[in-house]
């Protein structure tokens, strides 16, 4: 398997984190986002959406975080991303998304450009922006924590989908110094998913591309 990401992408890192927790190697292709290779027609060629990640197995290409690793997950099931029962991967998929889909879109890398180079925003007010974002949507991660079952992770006493994504998006919100106080339960699952080897394998300091 090829992966096409970027060693600060919370997306890439998502799939890395997934690779790694299931023992997957993988070879490490390096897109530098800051320098806009994402956005040359050889990349193109590689990603028809011009996003990382891209994981390409048996030559097909495939696109969105969230779908790799789901496909990673029904291909290699050992250990699992996702509980056995319906109820528990409706909270682990829903928990998921609640970073995927409502924190991240609204702040990744052309949105936070789009407010800077088209709408003249200072960095200020660029980075309350994202700050804002960030903390709303980690509130309301923390009250669906709340609301789920006792656990040593997100769901549960082994790390499965949702930590995949809140991991990154808590280096990303430390990286532009949001506020992550008072999120007991959030830092928690946090701090017991950095104790283990599949984390700190993906992170972005240990990435071949890590500046
Ligand atoms: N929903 C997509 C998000 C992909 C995405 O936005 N990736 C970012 C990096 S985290 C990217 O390629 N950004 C390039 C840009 O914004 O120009 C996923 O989960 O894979």
């Amino acid at each position: 398997m090829k992966l096409y990401n970027y060693f600060r992408s919370s997306a890439s890192f998502r799939v890395r984190i997934a690779l790694h927790l299931k023992g997957l190697p993988y070879e490490y292709i390096a897109v530098h986002l800051a320098k806009g290779e994402h956005k040359l027609p050889a990349y193109s060629a590689v990603a028809a959406d011009n996003l990382v990640p891209n994981l390409v197995v048996d030559n097909q290409h495939l696109s969105q975080s969230l779908a790799i690793m789901e496909f990673l997950d029904e291909t290699h099931p050992s250990p699992a991303l996702l509980p056995p029962d319906a109820l528990g991967r409706a909270r682990v998929r829903a928990l998921a998304q609640s970073i995927a889909c409502e924190i991240h879109p609204i702040n990744n890398l052309r949105v936070l450009k789009y407010l800077s180079s088209t709408l003249g925003l200072s960095e200020d007010q660029k980075n309350t922006w994202y700050r804002h974002w960030v903390r709303e949507g980690l509130e309301s991660f923390e009250r669906q924590l709340a609301q789920g079952p006792q656990s040593t992770f997100c769901y549960g006493d082994a790390p499965g989908l949702a930590d995949c994504c809140l991991v990154p998006q808590i280096f990303n919100a430390k990286r532009f110094e949001a506020n992550l106080e008072g999120l007991p339960l959030t830092m928690a699952a946090f701090d017991a998913c950095m104790k283990l080897e599949a984390f700190q394998k993906a992170q972005p300091s240990a990435c071949p591309d890590a500046e």
